[in-house]
């Protein structure tokens, strides 16, 4: 028993966990999925920091995460802005550069991904080394909340046409909320060739064509709480192309 617990304070302390979370326009949001971030990660004592991806936003996201930091501290904390809009793909990858951890996480900073989670994506991973651990709004307790008609049928509508035609061994194909092995994120990032909506499903259709190991952790999402969203036609229009491209080239 107490070799147990010792054994899994090793794992704890070995592992460090870079948690992105890419910002435009989240002024309102960014404290409360700090201060989440941190209570979880602090109450499951896991390493850890949170690395912020600002582009520019013009609410004063920024000045609000220089705040935080100062609170929090900088091993906490870190800020990594960039000058202007330049899209969530790219955010990614510079992200991941000043990343310390051998893990990393990818959620949304707008209250979509209740960071609760996060410690139960580390347990999954540890219990089979997963090489991508993804939430899974389609699975045992999951689900969404807030999302109008048409919003889920396009979730839906993308999932089931994406099983369909590509059969990706993962059931939640569009959402963004995944803890990944740093080196396998780096890969599965270069191999990637969309962008927008349709980039979280290529990530995960890569990972099976380089057959890497994926778990899946049911997790709730509820719709953004501050802030526009940006789901349009020309997004679905995208989506279907990509698709299609991906079933004739995977
Ligand atoms: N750094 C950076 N972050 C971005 C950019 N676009 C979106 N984000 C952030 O990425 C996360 C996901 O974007 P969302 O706008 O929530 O995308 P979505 O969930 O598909 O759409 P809605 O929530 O319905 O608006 C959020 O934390 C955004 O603030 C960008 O160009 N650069
Ligand atoms: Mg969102």
């Amino acid at each position: 028993m107490a070799s147990d617990i010792q054994e899994s304070d090793n794992i704890k302390s070995q592992n460090k966990y870079s948690i992105l979370l890419p910002t435009y326009n989240e002024v309102e949001n960014l404290p409360i999925i700090i201060w989440l971030i941190i209570k979880y990660m602090n109450e499951s004592g896991y390493d850890y920091e949170i690395i912020i991806i600002d582009d520019g936003s013009p609410d004063g996201t920024l000045e609000a995460a220089g705040q935080l930091q100062n609170i929090y501290g900088k091993d906490k904390i870190v800020l990594r802005p960039r000058e202007k809009k330049l899209g969530l793909g790219t955010a990614y990858i510079h992200g991941i550069k000043h990343a310390t951890g051998n893990f990393v996480v990818i959620m949304d900073a707008d209250l979509s991904h209740h960071p609760k989670f996060i410690p139960q994506f580390i347990e999954k991973q540890q219990k089979g080394d997963f090489d991508v651990v993804s939430g899974t709004r389609y699975v045992g307790s999951g689900g969404v909340y807030g999302w109008d008609f048409k919003r889920k049928l396009v979730s839906r509508g993308a999932n089931f046409l994406t099983q369909l035609l590509l059969r990706p061994g993962a059931s939640d194909l569009t959402g963004s909320f995944r803890l990944y092995k740093k080196d396998v994120l780096e890969k599965l990032i270069k191999s990637c060739v969309s962008k927008g909506y349709v980039f979280q499903m290529e990530m995960i259709i890569r990972a099976r064509e380089f057959n890497y190991s994926i778990g899946e952790v049911p997790i709730t999402f509820v719709d953004r709480v501050y802030g526009e969203s940006k789901l349009g036609g020309s997004e679905i229009v995208q989506f279907i192309k990509s698709l299609l491209y991906l079933f004739a080239t995977t």
